[in-house]
């Protein structure tokens, strides 16, 4: 492996409903993924996150894993609805007290907290009013920014507003696969608008509570168009222009571009330059490329998603193509230039069905062969001039992933659920061995 610049950030991601469990203590509130994985169908092994990795309890035992691995940080995140069960007023000090915890731990442990705000767990009362489709979840996203950084501001090290706010409007809002499981397609536009306008106002409430650098983590794919032809190339305009630019342009100061959906009768006076405050890091999320062509005649979409051949595939049949990820981060740097603030890689990792063998060992050489292309990827992409300057595992530990329930393994860390038992695979042992280097 080739040298990587001395303060590079190395770490490993979670976040909150996938592995915390205890969801009824301390006055947690419900949130959006407790009634949508209740909800018969809607996950594919009829689990819940209720106990998960049961990391509210055992987040002593994951602080030892994450000092064992040597990172330089640890991304997580925090719940909303600990803080404020139903999404506004006064913060709960029992919820503030346990991430608390938490970040004077990892302290100790020389592990920089990276705490990210919203990963999708919203709480129901907020929900129950509209959710992200009314403009007044923005504000509240605020008001929790604030009383989260007046407790934990002086400690986090980085803050993140929203996780892949792409993935929560297109898997939640437009095609009803995650939670809170609504089916609006393109009208879904409101909810891209109004976590961008919340992110910008946290970011306003942020500085005004800390001096530590804020991003956002948005989740990207470069897009191949399946050929040659002006509809294959629209296609992937289009959906190049929803997955990877949507999100971005207006965070960078460019404005809306011409995506699908884009409604300008949502955007209010001002909006965009809320949204535009300065941002300190461009968190990137990335897992694979996404092949388009153009859609068959009647579609309700304006693309088709296609398979890409010639890859590897991980257990969730998604491609291994780390050459993805220099190219997607060369792009950011030539479609955003001067904008584009330092980056760093907050989720790059892959599933896989790991299993304990007789000895109980779990041997993982794909993930330590993904995990070995996608770094060398962003060394590549460091030596072309993109200032990247952190990359995390995705993740820490086995855990919950959504609507596939316990049915997809991304740890470093395997996790016997039943027992809790955790087990450190051979990628723990490579990526340690890779951040001592
Ligand atoms: O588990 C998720 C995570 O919550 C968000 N990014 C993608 C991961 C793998 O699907």
């Amino acid at each position: 492996m080739p040298d990587f610049p001395a303060d590079f950030r190395w770490g490993v991601s979670t976040s909150a409903y996938q592995i915390e469990g205890a969801t009824t203590v301390d006055g947690r509130g419900p949130s959006i993924w407790d009634t949508f994985a209740r909800e018969p169908g809607r996950i594919v092994d009829g689990s819940t996150g209720d106990e998960a990795c049961d990391h509210h309890h055992r987040y002593a035992e994951d602080t030892a894993l994450l000092a064992g691995l040597g990172v330089s940080a640890y991304r997580f995140s925090i719940s909303w609805p600990r803080i404020q069960p139903t999404g506004a007023g006064q913060a709960l000090t029992a919820g503030l007290d346990f991430y608390d915890r938490l970040v004077d731990g990892l302290l100790a442990a020389s592990v920089d907290p990276v705490a990210t705000l919203f990963h999708w767990d919203l709480p129901q009362a907020l929900e129950d009013a509209g959710g992200w489709l009314n403009r007044d979840t923005a504000a509240r996203f605020a008001e929790y920014a604030d009383v989260t950084a007046a407790r934990l501001g002086d400690r986090v090290k980085l803050w993140i507003t929203l996780n892949e706010p792409f993935i929560h409007m297109s898997l939640g809002h437009g095609m009803g696969v995650h939670a809170p499981g609504r089916v609006l397609l393109f009208d879904a536009f409101p909810v891209a608008h109004h976590q961008l306008l919340g992110h910008g106002l946290a970011v306003a409430a942020l500085r005004a509570r800390t001096a530590s650098p804020v991003a956002i983590a948005n989740n990207y794919s470069p897009v191949r168009p399946a050929g040659d032809s002006d509809a294959d190339r629209a296609a992937a305009a289009a959906y190049d222009a929803l997955h990877n630019r949507l999100f971005t342009d207006p965070l960078l100061g460019l404005g809306y571009p011409d995506a699908p959906g884009v409604d300008p009768t949502v955007v209010r006076d001002g909006d965009l330059d809320v949204i535009a405050a300065p941002i300190d890091v461009l968190g990137v999320n990335y897992y694979n490329p996404t092949g388009i062509r153009a859609p068959e005649e009647g579609s309700p979409l304006p693309f088709e998603i296609v398979p890409l051949d010639g890859y590897p595939r991980t257990a969730f049949d998604w491609p291994v193509a780390p050459d993805g990820l220099r190219e997607l981060l060369l792009q950011l740097r030539d479609r955003y230039g001067d904008a584009l603030p330092p980056i760093q890689v907050t989720e790059s990792g892959c599933a896989y069905d790991d299993a304990p063998d007789a000895d109980g060992r779990v041997d993982d050489p794909e993930r330590i062969a993904y995990l070995d292309g996608h770094v060398r990827a962003v060394h590549e992409a460091i030596g072309a001039g993109v200032p990247v300057t952190g990359y995390f595992v995705w993740s820490l530990l086995d855990n919950w992933e959504w609507a596939e329930g316990f049915t997809k393994r991304f740890g470093l860390v395997h996790v016997d659920y039943p027992t809790q038992r955790r087990t450190p695979k051979s990628s723990y042992a490579w990526f340690r061995d890779l951040v001592r280097r």
